[in-house]
């Protein structure tokens, strides 16, 4: 499929620094994953992805985010997008601990109802894995959030393309019950989401459409 062929979706990753957000887009839009170390990570501004929900042609652009706990300007252009995957390493509680930061941050900043997914990262890790997040624990907190929850691998790539897609599907399944607000909905869903120059470019940028 064309990927400029489809409805437009936007999504964006939000979690602490090193829970492997760049590593799951990566894995998502070009199917690879690359061992690092230290702290400086690779970024990517948004990779795109194309894919058919019940028959419709969908193109996904998935946004990557850093340094957004400065709650600046910049960051908050984050907040644009039609739904986020929130996400933790299952192998750091903090990182899980801060899923709350990052949900109410979404709350706050983003249009209401926004749809959010949770995303255990690192699956792989068995051996390190934190023993309070077995899935069991973090589902039945994600459903308090009203949040699917999915444990992921950008290491092996389990669950990575299902957590994109189901987060897609939501998003549709609200775009088709929500009648379009009558003022405010360019603004708002006609997303220019950064000044910063993408590393793709997309001819349509509306969504939902
Ligand atoms: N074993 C393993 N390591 C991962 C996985 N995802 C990310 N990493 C590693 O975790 C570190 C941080 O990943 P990165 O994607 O840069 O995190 P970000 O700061 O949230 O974008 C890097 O060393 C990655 O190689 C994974 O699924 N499995
Ligand atoms: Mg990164």
């Amino acid at each position: 499929m064309d990927l400029y062929d489809g409805k437009l979706i936007k999504v964006a990753v939000l979690g602490n620094q090193m829970c492997g957000k760049t590593s799951l887009l990566v894995r998502f839009g070009q199917d690879c994953f690359a061992e690092q170390t230290g702290r400086v990570t690779q970024q990517v501004d948004f990779m795109l992805n194309s894919f058919d929900i019940d028959g419709e042609k969908i193109k996904l652009q998935a946004w990557d985010t850093a340094h957004q706990d400065r709650g600046n300007a910049f960051c908050r252009s984050y907040f644009r997008v039609n739904g986020y995957l929130i996400m933790f390493d299952l192998t750091d509680l903090e990182s899980f601990n801060d899923v709350k930061k990052w949900v109410d941050m979404v709350e706050r900043y983003a249009p209401e109802n926004t749809k959010m997914i949770l995303v255990g990262t690192k699956a792989d890790l068995i051996e390190s894995r934190c023993p309070q997040l077995d899935y069991d624990s973090v589902a039945e907190m994600a459903k308090d959030y009203g949040m699917e929850y999915f444990e992921t691998s950008a290491k092996t790539g389990k669950n990575v393309d299902a957590a994109f897609h189901r987060l897609t599907s939501i998003i549709l399944d609200k775009c088709k019950t929500e009648k379009p607000p009558v003022t405010g909905a360019a603004s708002k869903s006609n997303i220019n989401l950064m000044n910063d120059k993408p590393t793709a470019t997309v001819k349509n940028s509306s969504c939902c459409n």
